[in-house]
């Protein structure tokens, strides 16, 4: 496990279901069939800044069981680059008591023989989300501690099949809330997870934990700067995260590529935390190379840099080593 965040590397995450895919296709007017989506992973999985900057690529379903068309696994491809196999095996969210806004994961029925299949297929790690949202009368506690019970049972499961288990309760930036709100809501949910994990007895320096940074909602109309948003999210992770756990992997939530970026650096400058801080960006390492590929292979090399300029800024913050002259 501590090879995936070994100097400065983090990960990939590619865990976007059909539906997820659709919607990020949509914004490039690219049909979302099974090829182009194979397409694009391979495109990601083949760039050159996967190599020392990438540790672990969390997959789909799809695309764990996918070839290139000349035969070779995408997980094969993921190996090449020296990074790490994972998948995310939740599937999806249902309403919590029938609320209208609040939702729990669904998934873990099942869940233990599909473990036993993903590790026969290699995958070393797996990830699973819980969505918390802020509003008027929300999160409830009832919903956190749902979440944050499922969150332990599916890391039981997982350790029992010899995998890592990423734990993500992600708080959303939907919404006008500041970012007191998000601090609370975010370190409720913290507290119930390590208390759940406890209790059912998980190996903590067995687990990666994925949250959210402390931000407001994203329509939250003041600026608030990259130090506060760092400090904020520091103090509350120092207030419910163990010693033992090794790794904090940030996933970016809708913030932009460099503003995601600017808060894992700040926060690797400021430094004294006993983890290793780093990230697990989806659209915060995608958004760019997207754009560019526009679903035609003769934007595959640009899109590539793009993706690979990404992974390295991301390496460097882990680092507390970014700089903005790098962008350039
Ligand atoms: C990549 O998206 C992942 C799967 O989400 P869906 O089940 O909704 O398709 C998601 O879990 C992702 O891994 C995290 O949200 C991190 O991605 P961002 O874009 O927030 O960094």
């Amino acid at each position: 496990m501590n090879y995936i965040v070994e100097n400065g590397k983090g990960i990939l995450a590619a865990d976007e279901s059909n539906p997820t895919c659709k919607k990020r296709f949509d914004t490039i007017s690219v049909e979302s069939t099974e090829e182009n989506r194979r397409d694009y992973r391979q495109l990601l999985f083949q760039a050159e800044g996967m190599l020392n900057n990438i540790g672990g690529v969390i997959l789909f379903d799809e695309t764990i069981r996918q070839s290139t068309s000349d035969g070779t696994a995408l997980v094969d491809l993921i190996k090449q680059k020296k990074a790490l196999p994972g998948i995310k095996v939740d599937k999806g969210l249902t309403p919590f008591e029938n609320s209208d806004i609040e939702k729990v994961t669904q998934g873990i029925e099942d869940l233990d023989s599909r473990c036993e299949e993903y590790f026969k297929m290699g995958a070393l790690f797996t990830k699973w989300r819980a969505v918390i949202s802020i509003g008027n009368n929300f999160p409830s506690q009832g919903c956190i501690d749902e979440n944050a019970k499922l969150l332990a049972r599916y890391a039981k499961i997982v350790q029992n099949n010899n995998m890592v288990p990423i734990v993500e309760p992600e708080v959303l930036m939907d919404g006008s809330h500041n970012i007191q709100e998000c601090y609370d809501a975010t370190s409720r949910t913290l507290k119930s997870l390590f208390q759940n994990l406890e209790k059912e007895n998980v190996d903590i320096p067995g687990t990666i934990l994925k949250p959210n940074m402390v931000t407001p909602g994203s329509d939250y109309q003041e600026k608030i700067s990259i130090e506060t948003v760092a400090n904020e999210t520091l103090r509350c992770l120092h207030e419910s995260v163990p010693e033992n756990l090794p790794a904090i992997t940030f996933l970016s939530g809708g913030q932009s590529e460099t503003v995601s970026t600017e808060h894992l650096d700040a926060m690797n400058k400021i430094g004294g935390f006993p983890w290793k801080l780093s990230f697990s960006f989806g659209r915060a390492l995608q958004a760019g190379a997207l754009q560019t590929w526009l679903g035609k292979s003769e934007n595959v090399d640009a899109a590539q840099s793009a993706f690979s300029h990404r992974a390295l800024m991301n390496k460097k913050a882990a680092l507390g080593q970014w700089s903005i002259n790098l962008e350039i």
